[in-house]
This record gives structure tokens, sequence and C-alpha cells, in this order.
């Protein structure tokens, strides 16, 4: 067996959730041409339908689902149809996840709690749901997307950096409850990626200038860029495979080198 062989994922089923645009969609792409079969979910009729037209015009028969990831009995059901219609599940990416933008001060309880619901309390239940297949077939890859907030913070996104921080803590707790059974459990840190998620500070000014938190970002990144989904299909991948079979409760920062840098003299 070459070395490129332990990349492949053929055989394998991916759950990708949050898999309807953006890097979760990528990451989907990217499973597919490994040889993975594909399963994402979505909350909304219209995501999932455009999602699956989508996936279909790039060749690929992905299954969708209509799943809110913080309910245990959909994601219940979700996977118990994965495992019917598509098998075991080997490979789950925990990405859905939304961001709130207000000013602590501002922000209510009420919306603390749904971003650490989506955020960090879903990928519990998705994994809870997946471990014990995983556990009875002697390997399983469970990979949490995190963020730059995993290890930093901003003003306005405490409840988002509460949650990414909390997921990488999660991701170490797998890894060390379900190392022994084969099970790897990772995370991706993804710097800042151009995604509806993030189009609000990228847009283009009444005046034609960009973004000032567009500008910032380009100062703080050595890339000079921001990131595009596309740039985390291989570390998904990597992740996925065999070849990190001895890597386990690591976040893997895809950030361009944000992490690494102070930032360019203004
Ligand atoms: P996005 O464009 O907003 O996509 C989020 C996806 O998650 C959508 O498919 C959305 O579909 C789904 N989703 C949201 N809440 C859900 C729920 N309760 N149940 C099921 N699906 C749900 O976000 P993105 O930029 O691709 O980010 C994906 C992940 O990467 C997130 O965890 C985000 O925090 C993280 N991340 C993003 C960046 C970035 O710069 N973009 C950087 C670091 C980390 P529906 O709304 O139809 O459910
Ligand atoms: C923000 C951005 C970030 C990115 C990402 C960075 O408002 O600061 O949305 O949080 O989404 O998490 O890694």
């Amino acid at each position: 067996m070459g070395i490129l062989d332990s990349f492949s994922l053929e055989g394998k089923v991916a759950l990708v959730t949050g898999g309807a645009y953006g890097i979760g969609f990528a990451i989907a792409e990217a499973y597919a041409g490994a040889g993975a079969k594909i399963a994402f979910n979505c909350r909304g009729q219209e995501h999932l339908e455009k999602a699956l037209a989508d996936y279909e015009a790039k060749g690929i028969r992905a299954k969708g689902y209509l799943c809110d990831v913080t309910d245990e009995d959909q994601v219940r059901e979700m996977v118990k149809s994965i495992k019917k219609e598509l098998g075991v599940i080997d490979i789950l990416v925990n990405n859905a996840g939304i961001i709130k933008r207000i000013p602590m001060t501002e922000m209510s309880a009420a919306e603390f709690r749904q971003v650490v619901d989506i955020d960090l309390n879903a990928p519990f239940i998705m994994s809870k749901a997946v471990l014990p297949d995983m556990i009875e077939k002697g390997h399983g890859k469970i990979i949490n997307i995190c963020s730059m907030m995993s290890e930093l913070g901003r003003e306005t996104v405490s409840a988002y950096a509460a949650a990414k921080g909390g997921l990488k803590m999660l991701t170490k707790n797998i890894c060390s409850e379900y190392g022994e059974y084969n099970i790897q459990c990772n995370g991706i840190g993804p710097g800042y990626i151009a995604t509806p998620q993030t189009a609000p500070l990228r847009e283009t000014q009444a005046d034609g200038s960009r973004h000032p938190f567009d500008q910032f970002i380009i100062s703080k990144t050595p890339a000079a860029r921001w990131g595009d989904p596309e740039d985390l299909m291989g570390p998904a991948v990597f992740l996925a495979s065999d070849a990190s079979d001895f890597v386990n409760g690591q976040i893997l920062y895809v950030d361009g080198g944000i992490l690494a840098y102070i930032g360019k003299q203004p």
C-alpha cells in the first residue's frame, strides 16, 4: 500500500453536520473526492434542496437530512436513517454552528444559550449518538470544527468564544475517553474563512471601501488573505483518514498563520 492510500476514505460513511453550504459543504466535497459516502444535515428545507442540487452538480450522491443538531430525538432518528441507508457512520464532522455578534452587556441569556446549544451542546449530542457504533466497529473519527475563538477572544462574540473554547476541551475529552477503542477525536480551527457566516464582516462599505474588519483580518494574516472553504479540504481529509490514526486530541489550526503573528504595523 502506497502512502497516498492511507489518505483514502474509500468505503467510509461520513456525516458532516451543517453540510448544506460553507465549510461543511467543502469538507463533504473533499470526503467524496477521497471515496467516502456522504451524509449531511441542516434545518432549512430550502437549504437542503439547494445543497442536494449543488452536490449533484459536482457528481456527489449525498444523502441530506433535515435535523436540528440540538434535538436529541432528531439526531437519534437521523443516525438510525443513515445507518440504514448508507451504513454505520465512520466519520463525524461536528461542523454545524452559529455566531451572534452582540456586546455581552446587550446579549440576552437566551441568545447566549442558543449559541452554546448549537456550537457546544450539539457536538456532545452528535458524538454521543455515533460513539457506540464506532466502539463496536473498532474505529471512528470525530472532527470538531473549532475556531480562532477556541484560543482568542474579541469584542461581541462572548457566547461563541465560550462555546468554541469548550469544544476544544470536549475534543480532548473524547480523545481521552475513547482513544482506547481506536477512535480519534481532533479539531480543526479555521481562521477567517469567506462563507455566509462571515459575510457581514466583508461587506463593501457605502463609499466602496473594504469593511474595516476585512482590512483588519488582512493585516493580521501572514497569508494576507481570507481563507476559502477549499483551504480546509486537505486538513479535513487527513484527520478523517488512516493517515492520522495516531493523532488524537489535537486542534489543527488552518488559519493562514494568524495565531503565530502579531500583525502588520499600521
Ligand atoms: P455557515 O455558512 O453559517 O453554515 C452553517 C451551517 O450549519 C449551515 O448549513 C446551517 O444550515 C447549519 N446549521 C446551523 N445551525 C444548525 C442546527 N441547529 N442544526 C443543524 N444545522 C445547523 O457557517 P460556516 O462559516 O460554514 O461555519 C461552519 C462551522 O465552522 C461553524 O461551526 C463555524 O463556527 C465554524 N467556523 C467558521 C469560520 C469562518 O470564518 N467562516 C471560522 C472558524 C470556524 P441551516 O441554517 O439550514 O440549519
Ligand atoms: C468573528 C468571526 C470568527 C470566525 C471564526 C474565526 O465574528 O470573529 O465570525 O468568529 O467565524 O470563528 O476562527
